[in-house]
């Protein structure tokens, strides 16, 4: 369908076939209406721990040494990684659910190496399965055909396109027993090499022919009426044909909802192969999508407008319930100036889905291909995203419940202020954390937009008042601004180079007080990995509140088996007057105050109490 704004203004919709259901969400506010949409069309999963960390991939790795060279570079630079990724170099032939025995006969040791370190492994699937390979030597075909899985033409034969492994046909996702076939070829190839997550791309379905290798029927289903303003004008472009076959209906009718379909397998396939939180990232989506999936957004350029641009795109999913979102950092296509990296990493760093992620032929983009002083800058920025982790765990889990935004668009904190409401160089995570990235080349500093209030810079803790007013901040090639809104409270931790490590670690927390001296925050808490730690009441809920020069924190729920952690310190932005003493449950406590800036240390004390109920405790991985 064509949906098209006009200046009226005015929506137009103009579609060719479908039931048109039609939901109207009365908000009243921005971030209501996108919780009533979600409420529709399934809330979010909650991601496995690691997804929030940092993922480095790249076409073209070439070997599965080359590929775990870069992971030993990371490592040695102590730079933050969570996850490596392969892409579709590792298969024997571009053949799914294969690997090439010379060029990546290490992988499984890489793989077990990567587990060695708390580390993941994913790698990209595709859904063309090779049709031409010799009788019997392609189980995944072979069974395939055997069990009726692929998709037909219009006379009832498979229908066969063209993609990487050159002719192929195409799973059909709306069939179970497709499902259950997809998950036996992943569990076959889990045996050989034991991944974590999984990369699905091409599922729209991508085509390097239109429609077959016969081309499509002429008929009206091929050439409606009217064809809306798609790729290559016809329905068939790159795609298979609008009068394919699949079990639940013609492809005319289930196209879009390919990669939700596959999405689903996949993450269902995982479930029952690693028994945790199924780690998917898909190309193609549909409403829904955000159950099964997260999503990159595709094909960028290293340029300083794609990164731009990126913004927007990351806010929309976060608007159409898929929070887990990102965009290839430092550019898929062409080569990134090393300091559109470094400024790239910093934006990065702050996508819901942090990936970097570079086209085959390109020079190396991994933070240990630059400068001295650009890799620096870039693994500061991942140590700082690394230390957020318990605020974006604790945001993913509001998705997850409430269907609220991760990264969050600064109108739907502040409906009422219409500057906001064209801003898309900055944003949210929450309520409260301002992210004001530098977009352009050669610059030392960045302008904002501060709704008015009392902000603080998240670094210093020094406060600013706004007025609704642009500020002109100072942005130095090492610095990405953040700063925190009046009256939030922030859980976050030491970071480290897993997110296995740091979230061991204790919390610290940061209030930043209100004019009046409020502050308030909260945390989730559960082992990281579980399935559905929140239906099953295995996790902890904690709200924290500052109050009249009093902090409290109130367990709403806890569960001392599947959770630990400890607060260790916490610090007050925004205390006017040198305090006396500090009291830690009614005893004097050590402190530091300098500049409205108050230290407490050594609350640990306070584990024998309260605190004590949060526990981290992990279970062992595969
Ligand atoms: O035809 O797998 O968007 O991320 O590196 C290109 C190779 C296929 C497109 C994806 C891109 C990926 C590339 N793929």
């Amino acid at each position: 369908m064509d949906v098209i704004l006009q200046p009226a203004p005015a929506l137009t919709w103009r579609t060719i076939g479908g039931i048109l259901d039609f939901y109207v969400f009365l908000g009243p506010d921005p971030a209501s209406v996108i919780e009533q949409y979600v409420e529709v069309i399934g809330y979010p999963a909650m991601p496995i721990y690691w997804a929030l960390g940092y993922h480095l991939c790249r076409w073209g790795y070439h070997t599965s040494n080359s590929t775990w060279e870069v992971v030993k570079s990371l490592r040695n630079y102590r730079i933050p990684q969570d996850v490596q990724w392969n892409d579709i170099d590792y298969m024997d032939q571009f053949l799914d659910f294969t690997f090439d025995s010379t060029k990546f006969g290490t992988l499984p040791d890489l793989v077990k190496d990567l587990h060695a370190h708390d580390q993941r492994y994913v790698m990209i699937l595709d859904p063309g399965i090779s049709s031409v390979q010799p009788d019997g030597s392609y189980w995944p075909y072979d069974e395939g055909l055997r069990r009726d899985v692929f998709i037909k033409d219009a006379e009832g034969k498979t229908l066969i396109g063209k993609v990487w492994p050159g002719l192929t046909a195409y799973p059909d996702f709306s069939d179970d027993v497709t499902h259950e076939w997809w998950h036996e070829n992943l569990q076959r190839f889990h045996e050989k090499v034991p991944f974590d997550g999984l990369w699905i791309d091409m599922n729209e379905p991508s085509n390097f022919l239109d429609g077959s290798t016969n081309g499509c029927p002429s008929s009206s289903l091929e050439n409606p009426p009217y064809t809306p303003g798609i790729l290559g004008g016809l329905l068939r472009a790159k795609t298979v044909c609008a009068t394919a076959q699949q079990k639940q209906s013609i492809h005319y009718n289930m196209h879009s909802l390919y990669g939700l379909m596959e999405a689903k397998a996949s993450a269902s396939a995982l479930k029952r192969i690693v028994a945790k939180r199924p780690f998917v990232i898909s190309r193609s989506t549909f409403p829904s999508q955000g159950m099964y999936s997260g999503h990159w957004l595709g094909d960028n350029r290293s340029q300083w407008k794609d990164m731009y641009t990126s913004i927007a795109g990351i806010l929309t999913f976060n608007l159409l319930g898929i929070p887990l979102v990102g965009a290839d950092i430092c550019g898929f296509s062409e080569e990134p100036q090393e300091e559109l990296c470094v400024r790239w990493t910093q934006l990065g760093a702050f996508y819901p889905f942090t990936r970097n992620h570079n086209a085959i032929d390109m020079k190396p983009q991994d933070p240990t291909a630059f400068s001295p002083l650009a890799r620096t800058a870039m693994k500061q920025a991942l140590l700082l995203r690394y230390s957020l982790y318990p605020v974006l765990y604790t945001l993913f889990h509001h998705a997850h419940v409430h269907g609220h935004t991760v990264a969050r668009p600064i109108m739907f904190e502040f409906p009422k202020d219409v500057k906001t409401y064209g801003i898309d160089k900055q944003f949210l995570w929450g309520k409260s954390l301002l992210v004001t990235p530098v977009l352009d080349p050669g610059v030392d500093y960045v302008d904002g937009y501060f709704p008015e209030g009392l902000w603080y810079d998240y670094y210093t803790g020094d406060s600013l008042h706004s007025k609704g007013e642009d500020l002109r901040l100072h942005a130095p090639l090492d610095k990405i601004n953040l700063h925190l809104r009046e009256g939030s409270i922030t859980p976050t931790q030491a970071p480290n180079l897993t997110l296995w490590v740091s979230s061991g670690q204790p919390l610290h927390l940061v209030s930043a007080l209100s004019d009046d001296g409020s502050a308030s925050g909260d945390l989730f808490w559960d082992d990281g990995e579980s399935i559905d730690t929140y239906e099953n009441n295995l996790y902890s809920y904690i709200i924290f509140n500052v109050t009249q020069n009093v902090m409290t924190s109130q367990v709403l729920h806890s569960n001392v088996e599947a959770t630990y952690i400890t607060v260790e310190t916490a610090a007050f932005y925004g205390v006017k007057q040198k305090p006396s003493r500090v009291l830690l449950n009614s005893q004097d406590a050590a402190f530091t105050y300098r500049a409205n800036q108050l230290t407490v240390g050594e609350l640990s004390l306070l584990n024998k109490g309260v605190y004590h109920i949060i526990k981290h405790k992990y279970s062992q991985c595969c």
